[in-house]
């Protein structure tokens, strides 16, 4: 097994712990003194459950013994795909007692992508519901990536499990469970937006994830009395850490879990629950803001609404207050590392027109220009970064590794910034072929390669096109060969080929040939950017 790792340069990591961001705390660690210090108090809210801090640790270690019993080892990494229920909790926080490595899946994710999780992070283990909080029935999935994955050793599913091992069934001695790991060491594996290729794995680390969401925690007002609704998929590094489910739980507050991040789910849980905090992606917020408008549910216990994952105009940023009666801070993060909020108190300036400012006085930013030399203060340019909950690395990926970081261990960011002379950032763009729908990180590559499997598509080339609604959307193009496919057959196709439905193309333009110039082929990127501007143009038709 490739080993899990994620190290920082010795003089690095002396500062950051001489400094008090890592503190050695890790996982179970934390979890366990929650449930000594506060047993009663409730820390997770989902369904018709409500779980005290002591009942979660009793959950994860039955779960975590139950790993041990099966068979699963510490080490073992473990593909997990959870929506928002409690168990997902209880699954997590169980790999953690038992040492063992979460690997973060969303439930939108179909075989294509989950098997490419389990080939490349090297799982013995995948746990998921029968049934998603959406009625998606994951057992047939599961079976197809047993087939595809000769390493896969256990199958753990919540719910009807059939044939596999039902995640109730799991028990075991607490005293099985192993000490306390190296804070230093890869508490879990997150997922890359996946900006070229297929997504990327990213290890985190107990001592520098955890410092994220406590500074966090710090930043966004998160205290034990605080309340904090899971709306966007737990998974998602935003929720999980923007000060999120992970920030709340060390803070010995509540976590309330909705279904879906719709209105009509979470508005009854934010009423009912007294729901202070919570974080959207910029469509929901401005859906949020509407409905709230004629909602017969009381919204007054929420606080704060953080808002990021892709772009929050300021126009948009100017009716969520009102609307909402909540304080609005922006955060431009992302699952590598770097977060940036706007600060509870920055006047509204700040707060509606930039994407915030670092967590940490030891974020390095770097704003620089083609050639990687800084551009003047103020001015746009790419954004690299370096710091105490940065990553320096992905898992078992050289040629990805190679592209990413700098030789002196910056990240490049592949974010378009600009920096104000208050120190904040707003982003203005980026320098990859990516689409970021409502969040959602679509990578235009991964999706042409799907595209030029069809036995009709010649060549394809995927561009991002702006949304009223979503922010961006994907077009393909496609030269046909042969019979001209029909879009709605040809999306219908995509879906069958198991990949999350986000990444199908919302729209699909069919064209004769792609530009070339009198040099002859251009390159893909300059290929995307002619074809979207002439989308963008009116020049073609649907
Ligand atoms: C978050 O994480 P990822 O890993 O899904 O995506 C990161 C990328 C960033 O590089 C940037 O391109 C984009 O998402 N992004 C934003 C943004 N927040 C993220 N672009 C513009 N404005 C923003 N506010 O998306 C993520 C992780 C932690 C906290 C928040 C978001």
């Amino acid at each position: 097994m490739t080993p899990l790792q994620q190290t920082w340069p010795a003089d690095f990591a002396a500062r950051y712990r001489a400094a008090g961001y890592w503190r050695g705390e890790t996982f179970p660690g934390f979890l366990r003194q929650r449930a000594a210090g506060r047993p009663e108090a409730t820390a997770i809210i989902g369904g018709d459950q409500r779980w005290s801090y002591a009942e979660l640790l009793a959950r994860a270690e039955a779960a975590g013994a139950g790993y041990l019993a099966l068979g699963l080892r510490p080490g073992d990494r473990v593909v997990v795909q959870l929506g928002n229920i409690p168990e997902f909790f209880s699954a997590v926080f169980g790999l953690f007692l038992a040492g063992m490595v979460p690997v973060y899946a969303l439930p939108a994710h179909r075989l294509t992508e989950i098997a490419h999780f389990v080939a490349k992070a090297e799982a013995a283990g995948y746990i998921a519901a029968a049934r998603g909080t959406d009625g998606f029935d994951y057992r047939p999935l599961a079976r197809d990536l047993r087939a595809a994955s000769p390493g896969l050793r256990h199958v753990i599913l919540v719910g009807e499990a059939e044939e596999f091992t039902p995640f109730a069934s799991l028990g075991g001695d607490p005293a099985s469970l192993p000490p306390e790991p190296d804070p230093a060491s890869v508490a879990f594996l997150q997922i890359s937006g996946g900006t070229t290729g297929l997504s990327k794995l990213i290890p985190r680390t107990h001592d520098d994830y955890i410092y994220s969401f406590r500074a966090s925690n710090a930043i966004c007002g998160v205290g034990p009395e605080s309340v904090f609704l899971v709306a966007l998929p737990a998974a998602h590094n935003f929720p999980m850490s923007s000060p999120g489910h992970m920030g709340a739980l060390y803070a010995g507050a509540r976590v309330v879990l909705s279904p879906t991040p719709n209105p009509e789910a979470a508005f009854p849980l934010i009423a009912r629950e007294g729901v202070t905090i919570t974080g959207l992606v910029p469509p929901l917020a401005l859906l949020w803001a509407q409905a709230a408008e004629r909602t017969p549910h009381d919204l007054t216990s929420l606080d704060v609404l953080l808002v990021g994952g892709a772009k929050l105009t300021p126009e948009a940023a100017r009716r969520i207050r009102p609307a909402l009666g909540c304080q609005l801070q922006q955060v431009f993060g992302m699952a590598e590392g770097l977060v940036n909020y706007t600060r509870l108190d920055d006047p509204d300036a700040v707060i509606l027109d930039t994407q915030g400012r670092p967590i940490s006085p030891d974020d390095e930013v770097l704003i620089v220009d083609d050639a990687g030399e800084p551009v003047p203060e103020g001015e746009p340019g790419y954004l690299l970064t370096r710091g105490p909950y940065t990553i320096r690395g992905y898992h078992n990926d050289d040629a990805a590794n190679a592209r990413a970081f700098t030789a002196d261990g910056f990240y490049r960011t592949g974010d378009v910034v600009r920096r104000t002379p208050g120190g904040n950032l707003v982003v203005q763009g980026r320098a990859g072929d990516h689409i970021n729908r409502a969040g959602e990180k679509i990578s235009a590559e991964e999706i042409e390669d799907h595209l030029l499997a069809h036995p009709h598509v010649f060549d394809a080339a995927v561009v991002s096109v702006p949304d009223e609604f979503l922010g961006e959307r994907s077009c393909a193009f496609i030269i046909p060969r042969g019979e001209r496919p029909r879009a709605a057959a040809l999306k219908g196709w995509m879906r069958g080929r198991g990949i999350a439905d986000f990444k199908v193309p919302d729209q699909i333009v069919l064209v004769e040939a792609f530009e070339t110039t009198a040099a002859g082929k251009i390159s893909r990127r300059e290929l995307r950017a002619r074809l979207r501007a002439r989308l963008l143009a009116g020049e073609t038709a649907e």
